[in-house]
């Protein structure tokens, strides 16, 4: 018996145009996990937004992909809604970049079986996502030529890569050739709170918010920095619950949150969070992890809500790759990203181009 409900996994490794470094590492490549569904007629798709090492948090693909083949897998033979699907997986502890794959597998599905673009599936949406760039640590003549054109380009806001022990030269010669643009800079938990008289110097650069100064996991340090430094902070890393997300308003440890629907789960706890956001009237964009088209189309969507008050990390695809595995490409015009308007994420997949730069092809049959 053949069933009409299959899963299959791409592996896929995609070289970056330039090599992106942060203070845990540099990538040359997006070796991401795509997921696609394909059930009564319809092809929905995600992206596990994991990759090779365990570096940005301890998640990578081969522990995504257990926990997706030996549990999750399990939960989806029906193909539940997202709802469903999250109630299912509750008692799985972390591995949200493996659940969020599989939630958001639902939401492109649902959003295509009700024949509506996720962007208007998931909340009201102002038509448009503000998008900003993030810039990885480099030679800081090229990161400064690199600024140039970005602010030519129509980028509503630099981010810059910081680590410990270059952030002055970096930030110091960045704003003496641009004094007014909207900076800010992310040090991926590169410090402690010993570090705080090297944060405080920051204060001088005019920062919109400097992202992530203490470590990956910590939260509640950054209440006390905030209270010795006047440049804002955004939490990344540690946030990837609603409780966590309300336990750092509630301190006072976070002015802004990045919401990646990877590290936060999916879309749906992703919602939750951008909602809490509001009523702290907290700060609130979405960022990226170098996603492929199919990442990236879902947070396109996210960051085109109303509710969204800040530019994103959600360049368009040509920022990353000479080709995408998806044939229709976000285009930016004066700073700004129209998402899809036709059903679900609205990527056309190249499907040859996607087989030729996989290194593993796995179909699973979801029959029950
Ligand atoms: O910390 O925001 C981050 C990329 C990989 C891992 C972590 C981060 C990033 C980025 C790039 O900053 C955002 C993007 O352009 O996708
Ligand atoms: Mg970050």
């Amino acid at each position: 018996m053949f069933s009409n409900k299959s899963l299959t996994i791409y592996k896929i490794r995609l070289p970056l145009k330039i090599p992106f470094t942060t203070s845990f590492g540099t990538q040359h490549y997006r070796n991401a996990i795509i997921l696609h569904l394909m059930y009564n007629g319809i092809d929905a798709y995600s992206e596990c937004v994991t990759d090779e090492g365990p570096y940005y948090s301890y998640e990578d693909n081969e522990t995504a992909l257990h926990i997706i083949k030996t549990y999750l897998i399990n939960y989806i033979k029906d193909v539940p809604e997202p709802s469903k699907f999250l109630e299912r997986s509750e008692k799985i502890k972390g591995h949200n970049m493996a659940k969020a794959a599989i939630e958001m597998l639902l939401w492109d599905y649902y959003s295509k079986v009700k024949k509506i673009p996720l962007y208007k599936y998931i909340g009201e949406s102002k038509g448009y996502a503000l998008i900003g760039i993030s810039i990885g640590i480099d030679d800081v003549k090229k990161m400064i030529n690199f600024i140039h054109e970005s602010i030519k380009s129509g980028y509503r806001r630099i981010k810059v890569k910081i680590d410990k022990g270059k952030e002055i030269k970096i930030l110091s010669e960045i704003r003496e050739y641009f004094p007014d643009i909207p900076l800010s800079a992310d040090a991926n938990g590169c410090y402690t709170i010993k570090d705080i008289e090297i944060l405080k110097a920051l204060d001088k650069y005019n920062l919109l918010y400097i992202e992530q100064p203490l470590q990956h996991d910590d939260i509640i340090h950054h209440a006390k920095l905030r209270k010795e430094i006047s440049t804002p902070i955004c939490l990344d890393e540690p946030i990837t619950s609603y409780e966590k997300a309300l336990k750092a308003f509630e301190i006072g440890a976070a002015d802004i949150i990045n919401i990646k629907p990877g590290r936060l789960g999916g879309v749906y706890n992703s919602l939750k969070v951008i909602e809490l956001a509001k009523e702290f009237k907290k700060g609130v964009w979405i960022g990226g992890m170098l996603e492929t088209g199919i990442g990236r189309a879902f947070n396109i969507a996210l960051a085109s809500l109303n509710s969204i008050n800040m530019p994103g990390d959600t360049s368009p695809n040509e920022r990353y790759f000479n080709k995408d595995i998806v044939l229709n490409l976000f285009k930016m015009n004066n700073g700004t990203i129209i998402p899809y308007d036709s059903p679900g994420i609205g990527v056309n997949v190249d499907f040859e181009f996607m087989k030729n730069v996989s290194t593993r092809i796995e179909k699973l049959d979801l029959w029950v």
